[in-house]
């Protein structure tokens, strides 16, 4: 039976296309039965609406957990987004460390910063917490602001090939030999993802599109988590998601109203021709 099932362990964000209401649709699509445990449900997203709801759902992690174990649920590929406080990162750390079945793969993306900054909730104290994930990961899926925060890095804008491997060398210290690190650009029209594993680089570049989009680390880290599960190799999982957001993006650019998401949702058939 090669029937996977995933777990998938960040907010929902109800209105904002982000975390779970981007990962499901998109795992699903890729053919993966997609289980959820919501950190924390706010009522939007936090860049950009101000005034927004938010439930921890820590407290809630152990019974739930306690409940899977019950019942024998395992999983084959473990994938953590944003989550909730603090504490709930040991929980999360306990569920990577003891859910899944045999070679199962853990996935982490750190998803709490970007261009330079902490997003609203996380604060330092937090950026210490998510460093304990990393030796619970096989794969660490990080922006570059992300890794710099993880790494203790200075966070530079522009940069060349020798800060990157720098980066990358001072983060896998933590305990995680393989990185994906994303929005690497070298040139102002190329962006793209470098793939590190146990010392080797190896770089996908593509087109840069000027106007960053919202949501695109969560569209990116679940299109590589689907391929990935798919049987692709790291590589290949890595260049399938950045072609997957490089035409989110690009159907959703003109649109000046939406500002706070991508229309994934349209693409989805190119991302389930691009697994063929
Ligand atoms: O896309 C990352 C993300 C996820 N969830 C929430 C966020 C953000 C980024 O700002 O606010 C609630």
């Amino acid at each position: 039976m090669n029937y996977k099932r995933i777990l998938t362990i960040q907010d929902i964000s109800c209105v904002g296309q982000c975390s779970l209401t981007v990962a499901l649709p998109i795992l699903s699509a890729c053919g993966i039965e997609t289980a959820i445990l919501p950190s924390a449900v706010l009522s939007t997203h936090t860049a950009g609406f101000s005034g927004f709801t938010f439930r921890d759902l820590t407290d809630d992690m152990p019974a739930i957990k306690a409940h899977w174990q019950k019942e024998g649920i395992q999983f084959d590929a473990i994938y953590t987004g944003y989550l909730g406080s603090t504490k709930q990162v040991g929980y999360v750390k306990d569920i990577l460390d003891t859910m899944g079945k045999d070679g199962s793969v853990k996935i982490v993306d750190p998803a709490f910063a970007d261009n330079g900054k902490l997003y609203p909730i996380f604060d330092s104290v937090y950026v210490e917490a998510m460093k304990t994930l990393c030796p619970s990961a096989d794969l660490l899926l990080p922006n570059i602001t992300e890794a710099c925060f993880l790494a203790g890095v200075d966070y530079k804008e522009e940069y060349g090939e020798e800060y990157v491997r720098g980066l990358l060398e001072e983060l896998s210290k933590l305990g995680c030999s393989t990185i994906v690190l994303t929005g690497v650009g070298y040139t102002p029209e190329k962006t793209g993802v470098v793939v590190y594993q146990n010392g080797e680089i190896a770089y996908y570049e593509h087109r840069r599109i000027a106007k960053g989009c919202h949501g695109t680390g969560d569209v990116y880290a679940s299109a590589f988590t689907g391929a990935l599960t798919r049987g692709k190799s790291i590589f290949d999982a890595a260049k399938i998601a950045a072609d997957y957001t490089v035409r989110c993006i690009e159907h959703t650019q003109g649109d000046p109203e939406h500002w706070y998401g991508v229309k994934f949702e349209p693409v989805l058939p190119e991302l389930i021709r691009m697994l063929e």
